[in-house]
C-alpha cells in the first residue's frame, strides 16, 4: 500500500504579505497587477481568504477585482489592500518550506524510501509509504504542519491518500489549515459527490462537454462507459475513466534523482521578447555543454527545457533524440524547438512573460 502526502500552502503570496506586515493582518488583501483605480491591466496572482469573500480570485482581471473591492467598501465592508508582490520573498519562503518538508520526511525512521516532489512554488508531494499506516501518516502530517507554522509562521493544507490524485484532491478539501485523510476504502465515497472539475486535468472545455450531457459529479461521470469517454475525449477519456475511480499509479518523482546536467537563469526583468530569450538560451546551452564536457560523460540523449512564467507557473518540456549526441549545437537547437510554443497560444495562451528559463541534458552515458 502506498501513502502519499500532498502539501499546499494557504493563499500563499497573500499569506507571506500578511505575515510580514502586521498592519495588513485580517484585512482583505490582493497580490497582483497594479489596479490603477480600476483601469489597471493584468491579473490577480492570489487573494487572501477575506478578499475571496468578495469573489476575488487568482487569474481574475485586476480591474474586476478592483470593482468587487470597491463594491464591498461601499457596502461598508473592510477596504482591500492591493500589492504588487515581492516574488523574491515568496521564492525564498518556498525554498525554506520545501527544505522543512524534505528534512522532516528524511529524519523519520526508515525514511530511506521517502521521496519529495515539488510541483509548484507552494505545492509538493511526499511519498511516506514507509510509515505503513494512515494513522501514523496523520500524526506525521500534524507535526509537519506544526513545524511549518512555527518556523515559517504560515499555514498549509495537507491531504493524505493512497496516490497522488487522491492526496491532491484531499489537500484542497479543508482549506485553509486543513488536514484531510482518505484511506483506500474511502476513496470511492470521497470522490462520488465532488464536482467533476475537482479532477486535475478537467478544464473548462471538458467540464462544459460533460455538463452538456448532464454530468456534474464524479459519481455521475462513473456511469459513463469507457468507450463513450474515449470516443469523446480520446486517450484523455480513458485516463478520466480511471481517475473517476480514484486510480492513479504515477510515482512521486524526486526531481534530482535523475542524473542530469543543467543550468537555469532568472531574468532581471520578466520578458516575452524572443530575441532576448534566444540570446539567453544560447548562453545557457553554452554553459550546460561546458559542464557536460567537464563531467566526463560522453553523450546525452534528452534535452529538457524549463520555463517559469512571471506568476511562477513552471513547465518542463523534454525531447529525446533518436540517437545519443554530444554537440553543443544539438542542445541549442532542441531547446529552441521546445521554447517556440511558449511564444504563442500553444504553451502560453495568456501571453504571460517569462521569469526563468532552464536547460538540462539527461540520459547521460
Ligand atoms: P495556489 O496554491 O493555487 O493558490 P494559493 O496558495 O494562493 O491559495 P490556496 O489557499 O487556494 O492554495 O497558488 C500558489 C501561488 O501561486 C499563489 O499564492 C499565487 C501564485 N499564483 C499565481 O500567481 N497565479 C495563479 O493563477 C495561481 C493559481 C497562483
Ligand atoms: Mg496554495
Amino acid at each position: 500500500m502506498r501513502i502519499i502526502l500532498h502539501l499546499d500552502m494557504d493563499a500563499f503570496f497573500a499569506a507571506v504579505e500578511e505575515r510580514d506586515e502586521p498592519r495588513f493582518r485580517g484585512r482583505p488583501l490582493v497580490v497582483g497587477a497594479d489596479p490603477r483605480g480600476g483601469a489597471g491591466r493584468g491579473v490577480v496572482s492570489t487573494a487572501n481568504y477575506a478578499a475571496r469573500k468578495y469573489g476575488i480570485k487568482s487569474a481574475m482581471p485586476i480591474s474586476e477585482a478592483w470593482r468587487r473591492a470597491e463594491a464591498a467598501r461601499k457596502r461598508g465592508e473592510p477596504e482591500t489592500v492591493f500589492l504588487g508582490g515581492s516574488f523574491k520573498k515568496y521564492g525564498e519562503a518556498s525554498e525554506r518550506i520545501m527544505k522543512i518538508l524534505r528534512a522532516y520526511t528524511a529524519s523519520s525512521a526508515k525514511a530511506m524510501a521517502a521521496k519529495v516532489e515539488q510541483v509548484s512554488v507552494d505545492e509538493a508531494f511526499a511519498d511516506v509509504s514507509y510509515l505503513k499506516d494512515f494513522k501514523k501518516a496523520e500524526v506525521f502530517a500534524r507535526k509537519l504542519k506544526a513545524e511549518i507554522r512555527e518556523k515559517e509562521r504560515l499555514t498549509c493544507s495537507v491531504g493524505l491518500g493512497p496516490n497522488k490524485l487522491i492526496a491532491k484532491i484531499a489537500s484542497d478539501r479543508e482549506k485553509p489549515d486543513g488536514l484531510t485523510v482518505v484511506r483506500p476504502d474511502e476513496v470511492m465515497g470521497f470522490l462520488a459527490p465532488l464536482p467533476i472539475r475537482t479532477i486535475p486535468g478537467i478544464g473548462p472545455k471538458t467540464e462544459a462537454a460533460l455538463t452538456r450531457k448532464g454530468i456534474t459529479t464524479i459519481a455521475g461521470l462513473r456511469k459513463v462507459p469507457i468507450e463513450v469517454l474515449v470516443d469523446e475525449l480520446g486517450k484523455w477519456g480513458s485516463d478520466l475513466y480511471r481517475k473517476a475511480r480514484g486510480e492513479d499509479d504515477s510515482p512521486v518523482a524526486e526531481s534530482d534523482e535523475v542524473k542530469s546536467i543543467g543550468e537555469q537563469e532568472t531574468f532581471e526583468e520578466d520578458t516575452k521578447d524572443m530575441n532576448v530569450l534566444a540570446a539567453r538560451m544560447k548562453a545557457l546551452a553554452d554553459e550546460v555543454h561546458g559542464r557536460f564536457i567537464k563531467s566526463g560523460f560522453k553523450t546525452f540523449k534528452t534535452v529538457v527545457l524549463t520555463v517559469r512564467f512571471s506568476d511562477f507557473e513552471t513547465k518542463n518540456r523534454a525531447h529525446t533524440l533518436v540517437a545519443p549526441a554530444k554537440k553543443k549545437e544539438i542542445i541549442e537547437f532542441e531547446a529552441m524547438k521546445l521554447l517556440i510554443p511558449f511564444m504563442d497560444r500553444r504553451e502560453n495562451p495568456r501571453a504571460k512573460k517569462v521569469r526563468l528559463i532552464g536547460i538540462r541534458v539527461e540520459k547521460l552515458t
